[in-house]
């Protein structure tokens, strides 16, 4: 684990010191877009047009980030347009890397460069941040897109749609600010929640994420009493986005980043609805336990100092969910 400085790598932890113990997220660095006719989107340089061929995304199957961006690949049926590329599940001193000793781990498949720093570096020599996934690159002009994922899925939401013809949309117009309220508190208390529990140094830093995280898991359980999905009946981004934190719940947040106050299984509308979205055609190819469990357990060795890697919980994604 570590950060660019001026392009030169540097091992370090995050740093808790200077915020009293609490896990500060930063924010990512390439904010383009790829829009139909390569016109500017809201932010960064235009120039990025969707195009076949062109682009490649460097994913974790580990990391939630990553993985929304994995499932609108595969929902807006992106594969042979957007290629791939999996690190490895391990991420110790050199960060993100491609080694391939582990299945699922796929390695650089475009420049067979070692870590995931140097495609930062291939975009920015004198880059100063975190390597973080997921990256979207562009081989064209040969830099990154972007390393939001927020932002990738929704450019994957409709950049695309004339050349794949599939014009199904997670983030419909009508839905824009119903949407924005509910995406604010998931990410804040639950997609960064669980990191700001399982990284805080302070007993005060940890209480104050873990309480509201299960204030809002409680919520969401109410919600999705009479709500098939967070905004009714149709499935949109806030669902993915929820999914991809849901879906690592027990395996790896209740345990390892202390949110123990429930399981995921003790929420039963929140249990189904993660079941359900799970069994929608292609999902469970983007869910990689193996690299979800190993990743989080065998890399943080501040939380997890011996790299054992637990034997459970045994859960049954594939049970009826009866959600319709
Ligand atoms: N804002 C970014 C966050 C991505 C992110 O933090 N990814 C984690 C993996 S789950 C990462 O690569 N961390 C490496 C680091 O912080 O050094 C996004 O949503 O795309």
């Amino acid at each position: 684990m570590g950060l660019l400085v001026d392009g030169v790598w540097h091992d370090k932890w995050y740093d808790t010191k200077s915020t009293g113990g609490k896990f500060k997220r930063s924010d990512a660095k390439f904010r383009n877009w790829i829009t139909a006719d390569g016109s500017p989107g809201p932010s960064g340089t235009g120039g990025f047009k969707a195009d076949s061929g062109r682009y490649h995304l460097y994913v974790s199957y580990a990391c939630p980030w990553a993985h929304r961006t994995l499932i609108f690949r595969k929902l807006k049926n992106l594969e042979d347009y957007i290629s791939l590329s999996v690190v490895h599940p391990d991420m110790l001193g050199d960060g993100w890397t491609f080694a391939t000793d582990d299945k699922g781990a796929t390695g650089d498949t475009l420049y067979g460069l070692p870590f995931a720093r140097d495609i930062y570096l291939k975009a920015d020599p004198r880059f100063s941040g975190r390597v973080t996934v997921p990256i979207l690159w562009d081989k064209d002009r040969e830099t990154i897109v972007s390393n939001e994922s927020s932002e990738i899925i929704r450019m994957f939401n409709s950049a695309f749609d004339t050349l794949t013809g599939n014009t199904e949309d997670y983030w419909p117009e009508e839905l824009h600010d119903p949407i924005a309220p509910v995406n604010d508190r998931i990410y804040d208390t639950l997609n960064n929640g669980v990191y700001k529990s399982g990284f805080a140094t302070t007993q005060a830093a940890y209480d104050a994420a873990v309480v509201p995280l299960f204030d809002t898991l409680e919520w969401l359980e109410e919600r999705l009493e009479s709500n098939r999905y967070l905004m009714g009946d149709t499935l949109t981004e806030a669902d993915w986005r929820l999914f991809t934190t849901l879906v690592r719940f027990d395996p790896v947040y209740h345990l390892h980043f202390k949110c123990n106050l429930k399981r995921l299984i003790d929420f039963p509308n929140l249990w189904a609805y993660t079941r359900a979205l799970y069994q929608m055609p292609g999902i469970a190819e983007t869910v990689n336990f193996d690299h979800i469990i190993r990743h989080y357990h065998y890399s943080h060795d501040s939380i997890n100092p011996h790299r054992i890697i637990p034997v459970g919980p045994a859960l049954d994604f594939t049970a009826p969910h009866g959600r319709g």
